[in-house]
């Protein structure tokens, strides 16, 4: 799978014109291993110059060689959850389970089992695989939370040597380091940034890559969807991981956004990342609100993806509003009866109209 995902995907299926040749053309790069899934099926080639749009999220993502995912949490059992997450999403990651209190509550004792439930169910159904996050201040276990110098270097290894050892090959892009910068574009002094000093990052990075030397290695984060200062700051660090050759091929932005969020910057900040060299991903999506505000920018948000040609994907952060860790504020695209919102039915026409 990680070997021909999408994002490795070539831009010659130029996007789109709307013919039966180029609708065809999703089945052919799947036929050709280059999109890694198997999204929902596409509409059927037809002979004359209008196609029917696609029907799901990522079936009509696929048509641009992107694809739409949805973390997913422990929901599995629930019907109309798993009848949604498999019908819509082409891409999944983890909401919880390869975090590093999840997957290392004791020292150099891993559980897998939550992470790999997850990746055998995406494998299975033909589905991109994100991982988050091998290092984050947040979530770590309390046995991590005390070390210093030295002691937290070789935990931080290991951990990521580990954890990203064991998924080799089955990932598609990590999330290497999540949520490392401040409001102002500096450092965010959590632990690893007092102990191991700027350093730590590169590390991080440098240490995934030997693990796991297949999966695009991403940095994410959140507050960053326009341009402003702590943009700037990961802007310049990614600049300078570029020019050092420190092997990052992505950023994540993850886009916890309301219905009165300012958008006026949100494509060209993710055009000016991509044109380091990454790839960028939406990768956490949520928009706090209801009915067309919210829709609006849903809308604005994938528009913006669609228009850069390094933006491989969009994740929203949960199936449905129910189970959504901002549940009060209905941020997603199915409501609590998994039933499809305004803002489903504007991601869909914003995926299906990209592909024209
Ligand atoms: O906070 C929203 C997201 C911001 N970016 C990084 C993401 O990893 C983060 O996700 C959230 C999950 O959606 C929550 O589900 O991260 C939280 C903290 O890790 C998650 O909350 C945790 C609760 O804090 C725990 O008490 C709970 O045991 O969820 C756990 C599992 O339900």
């Amino acid at each position: 799978m990680t070997s021909s995902s999408p994002g490795r995907h070539t831009r010659t299926t130029s996007r789109r014109t709307r013919s039966a040749s180029t609708v065809a053309a999703s089945g052919v790069l799947a036929a050709a291993g280059v999109l890694a899934f198997s999204p929902t099926a596409p509409a059927a080639p037809s002979a004359s110059s209008t196609v029917q749009a696609a029907g799901t999220l990522g079936a009509a993502a696929a048509q641009s060689g992107r694809y739409f995912g949805t973390a997913v949490a422990e929901h599995y059992g629930e019907a109309d959850y798993e009848g949604t997450l498999n019908r819509e999403f082409s891409s999944v990651v983890a909401e919880n389970a390869m975090k590093w209190d999840a997957t290392e509550p004791n020292r150099n004792q891993f559980n897998f089992s939550g992470g790999d439930r997850l990746v055998n169910y995406a494998q299975q159904r033909g589905k991109y695989i994100r991982g988050h996050a091998l290092v984050w201040h947040a979530q770590q276990p309390g046995w991590v939370q005390g070390l210093t110098g030295d002691n937290l270097r070789q935990a931080m290894r290991n951990h990521i040597s580990k954890v990203a050892g064991h998924y080799a090959g089955k990932i598609d892009s990590w999330d290497v380091v999540n949520e490392a910068f401040e409001w102002d574009g500096s450092r965010r002094q959590s632990n690893l940034q007092k102990q191991l000093g700027d350093g730590w990052i590169e590390d991080a990075f440098r240490t995934a890559k030997t693990a796991d030397p297949k999966a695009k290695l991403c940095y994410n984060d959140y507050g960053t969807d326009a341009i402003n200062a702590k943009s700037d700051g990961i802007y310049r660090m990614v600049k300078d991981f570029r020019a050092r050759g420190v092997p990052i091929d992505c950023v994540g932005f993850q886009s916890h956004l309301s219905q009165n969020e300012n958008l006026s910057t949100y494509r060209q900040n993710l055009q000016r990342f991509a044109d380091l060299g990454v790839h960028v991903q939406i990768t956490e999506l949520d928009v706090g609100g209801s009915g067309a505000a919210q829709a609006n920018v849903y809308r604005q948000v994938a528009q913006a993806c669609l228009a850069v040609a390094r933006c491989n994907g969009i994740t929203v952060w949960g199936v449905t509003d129910k189970y959504s860790w901002r549940a009060r504020e209905t941020p997603l695209l199915f409501n609590g009866n998994y039933q499809k919102k305004e803002a489903y039915g504007a991601v869909l026409a914003a995926l299906n109209s990209a592909a024209g």
